[in-house]
């Protein structure tokens, strides 16, 4: 029987030990248990199956050379379904727009898709030579990385079902809220097609005091992208404002 001391010191070991295997297994977690376990919640679709054709887009190759086409044949193997009136897009908002979806169903982001759901926050590569899928330690640097150039491949394919009245969320915490550079501004405003798309709402969200507002000389150059026939709208909101928005019932209703 140990000393009381000796057994207080055993028993802090031991609940070490047991936290450093458990985060030791949950990041070794493979990537592949994730993507499955996220893609069963969706109905109808075969998962080993999608798993087998991601993989195929980066695996055995250099992690800078995995351009936007090789996520092709992932994007025809689970096509995005319009959801007219109801697709949200943000930039430069991520935490605020999941915060809100999840209070308001009603929405659809791409994160909230099969393709978007499964990889949503996660990082993966390949290596030349390699079968492996490796999680951690992938350089996102490079322009053709498999993280970024899935979600470029995948927000473009998304934007191309946009139909309705589209809503963008942009931050009014930052003093150019339009980046032509970012996804939205250089893959997905470009594919809002009339009239297919009718309106382009801008939720310009400021968490603290407000940096810009809706005459922000970078909405001048968002308009000059838009396309012909497609109605422009900006509404300044307080985060408050906007999750007071989120409350209300399950219709994605005019709340801007
Ligand atoms: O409309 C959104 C959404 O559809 C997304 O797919 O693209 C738009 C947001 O991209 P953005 O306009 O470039 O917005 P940000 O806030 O400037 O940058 C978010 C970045 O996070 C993206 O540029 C991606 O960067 P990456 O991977 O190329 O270095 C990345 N990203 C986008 N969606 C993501 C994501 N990272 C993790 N999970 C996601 N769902």
């Amino acid at each position: 029987m140990c000393s009381r001391r000796t057994c207080v010191i055993l028993g802090v070991i031991g609940v070490l030990l047991g936290v450093i295997i458990t985060v030791t297994v949950v990041l070794t977690l493979p990537l592949k248990r994730t993507f499955i376990r996220r893609c069963e919640l969706f109905p109808g679709y075969d998962c080993e199956n999608l798993w087998s054709v991601f993989q195929q887009a980066y695996v055995g190759k250099d992690p800078c050379n995995v351009p936007m086409e090789a996520y092709d044949p992932l994007i025809a193997a689970a096509p995005f379904k319009p959801a007219c009136n109801r697709m949200m897009f943000w930039s430069k908002t991520k935490d605020l727009v999941q915060d809100f979806i999840k209070k308001r169903g009603c929405f659809l982001t791409l994160e909230k898709t099969l393709l978007g759901s499964v990889l949503d926050d996660l990082s993966w590569c390949g290596e030349e030579g390699s079968s492996e899928t490796f999680k951690r330690f992938c350089r996102r640097k490079c322009e053709n990385n498999p993280v970024g150039s899935f979600w470029r491949r995948a927000s473009a394919a998304f934007a191309d079902v946009a139909c309705g009245d589209v809503t963008t969320v942009l931050s009014g915490d930052i003093e150019t809220p339009f980046d032509p550079k970012s996804i939205f501004g250089s893959i997905e405003l470009k594919r809002f097609k009339s009239p297919r798309v009718r309106s382009l709402k801008i939720v310009l969200v400021s968490r603290k005091k407000a940096l810009s507002n809706c005459m922000n000389p970078s909405f001048q150059d968002l308009q000059k992208e838009l396309g012909p026939g497609i109605t422009y709208s900006c509404t300044e909101m307080t985060e408050s404002q906007f999750n007071e928005c989120s409350s209300a019932p399950e219709t994605c209703g005019p709340c801007w």
